[in-house]
């Protein structure tokens, strides 16, 4: 055993020597990197002491950035502009370590499929990618999809979780009870329980849904009715309406501007388009303040009884909808013709399911937010040529809420050569804290601009940057939210050769080792060779220490 150790100890040296080439030589990987830039996770063979492990990173240049906690591996900090799967070679070929791999990203899982037996017979929700989106996001039960319609079976067994109380203003009692089925089905089409085992699916897993009964229960509904519903959802907390219903006659400017308000409180309004199979105005989804909804079969066509037109912003699903009907108290049937009534569901779901990802809580309703929410909706539908934006994609729009871009511009004191195509990095860490939680490389473009992205990183955290040469500048308390960090603004301080964030000896030793030469690492200041200014720039700052 003590042999063999030895021998490692040997190879040790060898690779440290060719990997000192790649820490400081390394060409830039492209953003975004398939693993962590600059980390290897190793696991050494055969027992060794804790001095041999860290004489070991010593030779191979390498930092200890955190031992396994469950399995008997360390993850290593190389220079992050190297080529981490030559670097994670040529440990694997010193026949030191059972294995060495470069800190590979993990895909996410890419299906979520509920328990709900009905599921099955409900191919909108994969037509949409629904369970694609589920796997990564299902919603938060304290955000409230406000149902305008009819009511709700309010004992439905798939329905019953997930109902607040609500309010009946067609008979103006507090029981929000369906007399005629219509709100049940809309209903259970965005917010049915999910996963529990019993009849369908719904769009949004979690979140609440708040029924409110517009009609009477001999089926007239009236202007004043709606106007108490819009007003009532919004001070009820609702984050998003769904109004499948509507008018040829231009409901008039109390039901616009009642709308107009529930926007400006930060509420997300989806209508049903109409199923007038003609381009012509349907109230209230024509005001631009609702999210107008068209109705699409599951080959991607229009559904021919669908409101269509450049007004109408997308389409969604109405046929085969299987959703919860008012017959009994766990009753179900496929789509008897709701058409665009129940396309519009499937949006204020997606409405629900995003907005409790931009938002920092539930009483974080504001317009910014249901901006943000609707553009989600919108940027991400599947062009098609009978609506503005196109056909919904709940995972489309899920990945872009997850997705959040950072953006800024670096200067470099005393660079004097084109940012152009120099390396950026972008480290994300816990508030106030040190650990690199993720990490992004790209590059600079000529005015030192950058934007890279984070994936699954919503919330308050710290941001440190650096370019290439430089020191990390840090960025407290950013809001990881689409559309995202913008506007970050920064000095840095050259003078880090090698990528430790302190600017020493080490450096000292890069600028000199390497005098005269065009190695572009270590041309701290961009002129194109290593020289007397480069040497400067690490004896001026000589000491510091990055944030
Ligand atoms: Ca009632
Ligand atoms: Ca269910
Ligand atoms: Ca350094
Ligand atoms: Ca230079």
């Amino acid at each position: 055993m003590r042999g063999t150790a030895l021998l490692g100890f040997a190879l040790c040296v060898s690779f440290g020597q060719a990997l000192a080439q790649y820490g400081l030589r390394g060409r830039l990987e492209t953003s975004p990197l398939e693993y962590a830039p600059g980390q290897v996770i190793v696991q050494f063979r055969g027992v060794i002491t804790p001095a041999q492990r860290a004489w070991a990173r010593q030779v191979a240049g390498a930092q200890l950035v955190e031992r396994g906690k469950y399995y008997d591996y360390e993850l290593w900090q190389f220079n992050p502009y190297a080529d981490m799967r030559k670097v994670a070679a040529q440990l694997q070929k010193s026949g030191w370590f059972e294995f060495a791999e470069p800190n590979w990203r993990i895909e996410l899982a890419s299906d979520w499929i509920p328990n709900d037996p009905l599921f099955a017979q409900q191919p909108a929700l994969p037509f949409i990618n629904a369970p694609q989106a589920w796997a990564l996001w299902r919603g938060d039960e304290n955000f409230i999809m406000a149902i305008l319609d009819t009511g709700a079976r309010l004992d439905h067994l798939d329905l019953q979780p997930r109902l607040l109380p609500g309010y009946d203003f067609g008979n103006d009692d507090a029981s929000p009870n369906d007399p005629f089925g219509h709100g049940t089905f809309v209903t259970g089409i965005a917010g049915a329980a999910t996963n529990n085992g019993r009849g369908v699916a719904a769009v949004a897993p979690n979140g609440k849904i708040l029924p409110v009964k517009v009609f009477t229960d001999s089926g007239s509904g009236f202007l004043s009715d709606l106007l108490d519903s819009i007003g009532y959802a919004v001070a009820q907390g609702a984050h998003v309406i769904n109004l499948s219903l509507g008018s040829r006659n231009n409901l008039g400017s109390a039901v616009q501007s009642a709308l107009n308000n529930a926007w400006n409180a930060g509420v997300v309004i989806v209508a049903a388009a109409g199923n007038e199979a003609n381009t012509n105005p349907f109230y209230p989804a024509w005001f631009p303040v609702c999210i107008a909804v068209a109705a699409c079969n599951l080959n991607g066509t229009r559904s021919s009884p669908s409101t269509y037109g450049s007004w109408v912003d997308v389409a969604a699903p109405s046929g085969d909808v299987y959703s919860t009907t008012r017959d009994s108290n766990d009753s179900y049937a496929r789509d008897r013709g709701g058409f665009t009534s129940y396309a519009a569901p499937f949006v204020t779901a997606q409405a629900a399911l995003l907005y409790a990802l931009v938002a920092d809580s539930p009483t974080d309703r504001s317009v910014a937010r249901a901006r943000a929410v609707r553009d989600l909706i919108e940027s991400t539908a599947t062009p098609v040529d009978y609506v503005a934006r196109g056909i919904i994609n709940l995972r489309a729009s899920v990945e872009k809420a997850l997705t959040v871009p950072v953006r800024g511009y670096v200067y470099m004191e005393g660079y004097r050569g084109s940012y152009n195509g120099r390396a950026v990095e972008v480290v994300l860490r816990p508030r106030g804290g040190t650990t690199a939680l993720a990490s992004r490389t790209g590059t600079l473009d000529s005015f030192g601009g950058f934007t890279v992205s984070f994936f699954n990183y919503l919330g308050y955290y710290d941001l440190a940057v650096r370019a290439q040469g430089t020191l990390f500048k840090r960025v407290a308390n950013a809001r990881m939210r689409y559309p995202g960090v913008s506007d970050l603004d920064l000095i840095l301080t050259l003078g880090d050769v090698n990528g430790d964030n302190r600017i020493n000896d080490g450096d000292l030793l890069q600028v000199l080792s390497n005098f005269g030469t065009n190695n572009a690492t270590v041309d701290l200041n961009g002129d194109g060779v290593v020289n007397d200014a480069d040497l400067l720039l690490v004896l001026l700052n000589f000491g510091a220490v990055g944030e």
